[in-house]
């Protein structure tokens, strides 16, 4: 039985036309359309249009103005010069990884002694943790320590690790803990306030960019637009926002992608059928998921070794392996989707329930992740999901709607918790099966006041109207200015109306529609997933769709996100 979430009927808002957009666009000649898109992502002047349009590598900052980088830079390059150990300790999700990589092919190419440590996900946990650090010890018997996308709150091991006379450089993006973990150098932008936006592979490119301007020597050998293709994979996959130096990194770091020179990501490409230009979307949905496989079902040094080896024979056993996983991973994530679903039909109170929290034994917590973000989007809930071991012990996974802090409501009800932390709109924690039932109702409890019910209606924003006969290639290409697409600068969404049908809809696939219309010079397709079963009357219907491109048939067309029906 292929259990299926409630349809949502959502409400279309529409973002207010304001007339001075007009005027803007028409002075940077653009459509109207385009300077209403670009007004209500804060482009309000020209220049504003100009430099969203035009990201260039030089409107990004001074990486001195962060606490501790010049430091951490001055720590590295000695490091170096005194034929140190460096060791990098990473994570195992992609902008671990990828920051893993860059710090170790920028380091080695300077001729450091580096190595690279990740920690087994399931054995060890997330991040730096002490069993980590000792089996890092063993192993490497490091100098320096530089820990990326993790340890901000490791205030025991990074004490450990000073004791142990290991000099510590610590690289993360993540929330502050009450107290700063013991570090020679310690860059957050989150004790800034600035750029705290940025991915962990960001804040390693900034740190780098530091090295470079401090070592005349090192500015001589090294190109940092090299490494952004593993900014842009990392940024990406790690869903921060796509504004201000993320999207000129993520910008420039695609078209890195689509030239790639590092073996592992060519061949991560063929495998994944990306051709020609390389989307942010392909990263999401295509890259990151078969680089996260490696973590996500066992160990993350396949990944690691896919983006650091020269060993062309190995990458591509390594990928195929990865592609492999990716597979076994879907499998796995479907079955959970499905009994979270029937739980879900059975349990879940729309009128009520302002979270949803589920867990249950045995679920992988590999995947509960995904999971937690399928469920988010189909019930528009805070949405946790928990997986718990044989010992009882449960790792758990959120995602958040936009206007509630997810960390926040997890640390007010961290009495029930081992350990909780993450973001605003993604977090973990862990808890014992014991104290479960309790945490629940505490969360719940706290969400009363925490979630305010306008947060959870589900609504779809609509950044434009259009009408059918405009929409074809020429207004694609130019829409695809806008791009790259994520987190905050999402892919804009149009009301299409006064549609032309060319033929009748038809029904294809497992329940998937395609409509035909006449648009600009061609005919459009405009294709709903997984939407057939829903009440369709043609007759002056309006589709709320993007505009997208389909590469197989070399063309745009339209996906559809939903639709008002005529009578
Ligand atoms: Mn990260």
């Amino acid at each position: 039985m292929k259990v299926r979430p409630p349809i949502s009927t959502r409400r279309w808002v529409h973002l207010p036309w304001v007339e001075e957009s007009e005027r803007l666009a028409q002075e940077s000649s653009l459509r109207p359309i385009l300077g209403h898109v670009l007004w209500h992502r804060g482009c309000q002047s020209r220049e504003g249009i100009e430099g969203f349009l035009t990201p260039r590598l030089q409107m990004l900052g001074d990486p001195f103005l962060l606490t501790d980088l010049k430091k951490a830079a001055e720590v590295i390059l000695k490091a170096i010069e005194g034929s140190k150990r460096i060791v990098i300790y990473g994570d195992y999700d992609v902008d671990g990884m990828t920051s893993t990589a860059f710090f170790y092919r920028f380091l080695k190419r300077l001729g450091a002694h580096v190595d690279c440590f990740l920690p087994h996900r399931m054995s060890e946990g997330y991040g730096l943790t002490l069993q980590g650090v000792k089996r890092c010890l063993a192993e490497k018997q490091p100098d320096l320590l530089i820990a990326v996308d993790c340890a901000t709150t490791a205030i025991e091991e990074t004490q450990y690790l000073q004791s142990e006379g290991v000099q510590v450089v610590i690289v993360d993006h993540h929330e502050l803990a009450e107290r700063a973990p013991f570090a020679t150098a310690f860059v957050n932008p989150h004790q800034d306030g600035i750029l705290t936006y940025l991915a962990s592979v960001g804040l390693v490119f900034k740190v780098c960019h530091g090295i470079l301007k401090l070592g005349e020597n090192q500015r001589k050998q090294i190109d940092l637009r090299d490494y952004l293709d593993l900014v842009a994979l990392g940024t990406v996959a790690d869903l921060v926002p796509l504004i201000e130096e993320n999207r000129i990194l993520v910008q420039r770091g695609l078209e890195q992608i689509t030239k790639s020179q590092v073996i592992g990501i060519r061949a991560l490409k063929r495998v994944s059928g990306i051709r020609g230009e390389v989307k942010a979307s392909d990263v999401g949905f295509r890259l990151a998921p078969r680089l996260n496989a490696g973590g996500r079902l066992g160990d993350a040094c396949r990944s690691l070794e896919v983006l650091i080896s020269d060993d062309e024979v190995e990458v591509e056993r390594l990928v195929q392996e990865l592609d492999q996983a990716n597979k076994e991973r879907q499998k796995i994530e479907q079955a959970i989707l499905e009994e979270a679903f029937q739980e879900l039909n059975l349990s879940f109170l729309p009128d009520s329930d302002r979270v949803i929290v589920l867990g249950k034994r045995g679920w992988h917590c590999g995947v509960i992740g995904i999971v937690a973000s399928r469920i988010q989007k189909a019930y528009h809930r805070p949405t946790l999901i928990i997986g718990f071991d044989e010992a009882g012990t449960g790792k758990g996974s959120g995602r958040s709607v936009e206007g509630c802090s997810l960390v926040d409501l997890l640390r007010s009800c961290d009495s029930h918790l081992v350990t909780c932390g993450g973001h605003e709109m993604a977090a973990g924690l862990t808890v014992r099966e014991e104290s479960f039932e309790g945490f629940k109702k505490a969360i719940f409890e706290k969400a009363e006041s925490a979630v305010q019910w306008s947060a959870l209606q589900p609504t779809l924003t609509l950044h434009g109207k259009l009408q059918g006969e405009v929409v074809g290639g020429k207004l694609y290409s130019e829409l695809n200015r806008l791009a790259p697409f994520g987190q905050k600068n999402s892919q804009p969404v149009f009301e299409i109306d006064q549609l032309e049908m060319t033929r009748a809809p038809k029904v294809f696939g497992n329940n998937h529609v395609k409509f035909f219309f006449k648009g600009e010079g061609q005919e459009v397709e405009a294709v709903g997933f997984d939407m057939a079963d829903r009440e369709l009357k043609t007759q002056g219907i309006k589709l709320a769709g993007v505009l997208d491109w389909d590469d197989y048939r070399g063309q745009m067309n339209v996906r559809v996100i939903d639709w008002k029906n005529g009578v």
